[in-house]
């Protein structure tokens, strides 16, 4: 069966036993104070927003038998594969594998590189480790939604401009139709977050589609619970 959501620039219809949610870094590093987030000089406040709006659309996705897939971009304790580039910037106190209130800043394992525990994954749901901003960078991604016959992505989640945008660009270059929904990300700078919208739905759809938690649960409504 095949659900219509409104979206930018246009309406697109999924099916949703080929639609997977995929949630982008909603870790306590982006979202908590402490974290790497806030050591790059950022208010976290701006990005709690999308928290409730993801909160209702785990919801209802689970409801409904989606696939839901968790990423969390971070690295070995050992660093070896994070990139000295990456490593190598910023406040050297406050660096990626530096001591921080949540334990080692974007390190696994760490309590700051746990998804926050308002949309901790359950049993079952893939959770993805990603040592770059792209969630297809060096995961299994691809072969997780190859196995799942999915064709379209929900996606959600931080920071707009920066992983969310990174992977629906991945996405739409491996033949994905990618919906971001718009209230379930966020950013630190609104005016990105605007912008990395528009930049997604321009140009007939560049990247993909731009919806929203309010739209998609309408769209669900009835016949799916
Ligand atoms: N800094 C920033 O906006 N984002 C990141 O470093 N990673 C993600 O977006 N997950």
């Amino acid at each position: 069966m095949m659900i219509e959501l409104k979206a930018a620039p246009a309406n697109i219809a999924f099916d949703p036993a080929r639609t997977a949610l995929v949630i982008i870094d909603m870790q306590r590093d982006f979202l908590e104070p402490g974290g790497f987030g806030e050591t790059l000089g950022n208010d976290v406040s701006q990005v709690r927003v999308a928290i409730a709006p993801c909160q209702r659309v785990l919801a209802r996705a689970r409801e409904i038998g989606l696939l839901v897939i968790h990423t969390r971009e971070g690295h070995r304790p050992d660093l070896t594969d994070a990139p000295p580039a990456k490593i190598n910037r910023g406040n050297p106190s406050a660096r990626i594998g530096a001591p921080g209130p949540m334990g080692r800043i974007l390190v696994r394992g760490e309590p700051g590189h746990d998804i926050i525990p308002e949309l901790a994954p359950r049993a079952g749901e893939p959770v993805l480790d990603k040592p770059g901003k792209g969630a297809f960078y060096q995961t299994d991604l691809e072969i997780v939604l190859r196995n799942g016959h999915i064709d379209t992505l929900l996606v959600c989640g931080v920071t707009t401009e920066v992983c969310v945008h990174t992977s629906v660009r991945e996405a739409n270059d491996r033949g994905y139709r990618a919906i971001v929904l718009g209230d379930c990300c966020a950013s630190y700078f609104p005016e990105f977050h605007a912008v990395g919208l528009k930049m997604i739905s321009a140009q007939g759809g560049i990247f993909g589609w731009v919806s929203s938690s309010a739209d998609l649960l309408t769209a669900l409504e009835g016949g799916h619970g």
